[in-house]
Formats: C-alpha cells, structure tokens, sequence
C-alpha cells in the first residue's frame, strides 16, 4: 500500500473523485495535494474525512512516543480554559507555541517571554507531562538546534507532531528538515493520516489535526474563512467611546459596549477586515440593513453579557481577540457554535 508523501492518504488510481486519486502509482503526491500545493486549489478538501477518534487512536497507537503539542499563538490565550491538553495527559510533551509573529508590534520579546513563562507556570501544576516548552519564530535561525538539541535531551526517538487543525504541525516539520515534503495550506484540515519521516536518528509522526468546534474555522465557508483568517502581523484596531456605541466586523462578531464613563475597544482581527462603528441605538437597525451581508455566516450570532470593572480581554477563537479598557457593560454577539473565551493574560 502506497501512501501520498504530503498528507498521508492511501494512493489510488481508480476513482478521481475520491480522495487519493493519482493518475499513475508511481506518483509520490495525490492530486489533492499536487493542485493544493502549485495552484491553492481546495475543490478537494473533504471536511468531514478526519475525525477526533480517528486521531486519538493514532496517539494511542505511537503513546510511548514524545508527542511535540503545537498550540496557535491566538489560541495559547486561553490555554488553561481549553480541554486540548487533556488530549495528552498520559503522554510525554513538548509545548510549541507557534505563530508568535502575529502578534502586534507593541508585544515585544520580554512581554511575551514573561506572558508564555506565567502562562506554563499555571498549565505545569494541572499537566506536569509538559516536559519543555518552546515559542517559535523567537531566535528563529537557532530553533532548529535549539529543538533537536531539545529532543536528544528529552531522549525519545519517536517524536508526534500533535494538535489542532492549522496549528502548524506539517510545516514545523519541513522547517526541521529544510524541505517542502509535508503538504501545508491555510485551510485546516490538510493532513489526512499519519505521514512518517525518518530524519537524523529521530522517527517524526506527522498527524492530521484536531478539529475545534469552538473555533470560528470550523463554522465559516472556505470564502470567508479565507478573508477572516488572521496570517500577517496584527494591526489592532482601537476605538475610544465615552457613549454607547456597536461595532459590527461583517456579519462575524457584533460587540455593543455600554460604558460607565470612558472607555476604550482595540479588535485585533485580519487586518483587511474594517471593523465599523456605530451609536448603540442604531446598532439594531444597521444589523438589519446589512442582514444580507451577513447571510455567509451559518449560524445565528449569539448573545454573550458581561460587566466588566477595568481591563478585559476576549479571545474569539479563528476570528481574532477584543480588548476593552474601562467600566462597561459588553454584550458580545459571536456565532452561537462558539465558545468565547476571557484571557487571563494581559496583552
Ligand atoms: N504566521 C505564521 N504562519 C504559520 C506558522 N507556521 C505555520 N503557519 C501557517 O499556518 C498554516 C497551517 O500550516 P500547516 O503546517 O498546514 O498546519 P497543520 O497543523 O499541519 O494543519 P493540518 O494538517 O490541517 O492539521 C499555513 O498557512 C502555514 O503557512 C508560523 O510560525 N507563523
Ligand atoms: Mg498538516
């Protein structure tokens, strides 16, 4: 049995929709991947091909290995509320906080380093598995030794690159190895079965990702995913308001800030996405107007209530996170398939 090099699918040569498909087995890549890879093209993706069980029975079966977890940076937020951890705490881990290069400018080395150590304080009593951490994309041109040096330490040959969907497992991989054999996309979803890489005397597991139902990802069509999806460095969007106000980004997320006195509201979001802004009171009435706008989205927005007394930070998980400064009342209307979660790291 042949296997695509770059997502692991069972290569076939008799059906061309079905997924494998190679017009000659001598193929290493199946055409999925081939037309992902050279022309962005999705038509293939198969949402519904890789489950959580299926995953979890490829961690059962490699659970003697040392499984690298690779965490989103946006999602490293709210760590210790999220259950992914859990996923592998009978196994060995090495924490990679990916991504770190999205965050806005103003998060220099020293803030984030004191926010990551504060943040593995914490998730270290609840999960004394995580044997080291790492951030990528900090000293970034020594990870590769710094990493392999950290392997030979933690001496286990079996290495599984884990995690959500997108997190970045497939490409961590082609940076240790200096290649492009993995196949690697913006839409998750991209690794299909188990892909194994020998490299020095290491054996790497890639696998596919968990999917997050608590992510805006999971929820979006692949138009909007594509236009929502944070991928360069964030530009935050701040708003001061001394009166009722809503701010509207799309049909995605409607935040209605009622504050005290003053206050402030910075979205950090894909910069190509303008949040707008309106009075609270007419805040209903543009909902309407730009009710056709929003017909993207598949499930109604829902209604999450909160007072806040200083400085809150709300991490929409795929879409982005909302800071907002000052004594207010906030209700934040997001998908009702998500969850929203309040960071306890300050940004
Ligand atoms: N900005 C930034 N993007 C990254 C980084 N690492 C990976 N990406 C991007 O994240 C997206 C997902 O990368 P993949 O390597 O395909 O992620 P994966 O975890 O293998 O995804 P699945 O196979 O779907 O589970 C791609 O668009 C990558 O270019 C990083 O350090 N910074
Ligand atoms: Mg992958």
């Amino acid at each position: 049995m042949k296997k695509c090099k770059g997502c692991g699918i069972e290569l076939q040569d008799k059906n061309k929709e079905m997924l494998g498909y190679v017009v000659d087995l001598e193929q290493d890549y199946c055409q999925r991947c081939f037309r992902l890879s050279h022309y962005g093209d999705t038509t293939y993706f198969k949402t519904n091909y890789v489950t959580n069980e299926k995953i979890f029975e490829i961690y059962r079966r490699y659970s003697n290995s040392l499984f690298v977890v690779i965490i989103d940076i946006l999602d490293a937020f709210v760590l210790k509320q999220d259950e992914i951890l859990d996923c592998f705490k009978d196994y060995d881990v090495l924490l990679i906080i990916n991504k770190t290069d999205l965050l806005p400018e103003n998060i220099n080395d020293h803030k984030l380093n004191k926010m990551v150590s504060r943040m593995l304080f914490d998730l270290n009593k609840k999960y004394p598995n995580i044997k080291a951490a790492m951030m990528t994309n900090k000293h970034e041109s020594r990870f590769n030794e710094q990493f392999i040096s950290l392997l030979n330490d933690l001496n286990n040959h079996n290495v599984v690159f884990a995690g959500r969907a997108n997190a970045g497992k497939s490409s961590l991989i082609n940076k240790l190895l200096n290649s492009n054999s993995l196949t690697t996309s913006m839409y998750p979803g991209t690794t299909l079965e188990e892909v194994e890489i020998f490299y020095k005397n290491f054996r790497f597991i890639d696998t596919p990702g968990l999917v997050d139902v608590n992510n805006y990802a999971t929820h979006l069509n692949s138009e909007k995913y594509r236009l929502s999806k944070i991928d360069k460095m964030i530009k935050p969007q701040i708003f001061q308001l001394n009166e009722p106000q809503s701010y509207f980004y799309d049909g995605l997320l409607r935040v209605d800030i009622i504050p005290k006195e003053k206050a402030s509201v910075s979205f950090y979001i894909n910069n190509n996405n303008k949040i707008h802004r309106t009075r609270f009171d007419n805040g209903d009435d543009y909902y309407q107007k730009h009710y056709c706008e929003f017909i993207l989205r598949v499930k109604p927005l829902a209604v999450s209530d909160y007072s806040i007394s200083d400085s809150k930070l709300f991490v929409i998980k795929g879409l982005g996170l909302v800071k907002i400064n000052g004594e207010a009342f906030v209700s934040i209307h997001s998908l009702a398939s998500v969850r929203l979660y309040e960071s306890e790291v300050e940004l």
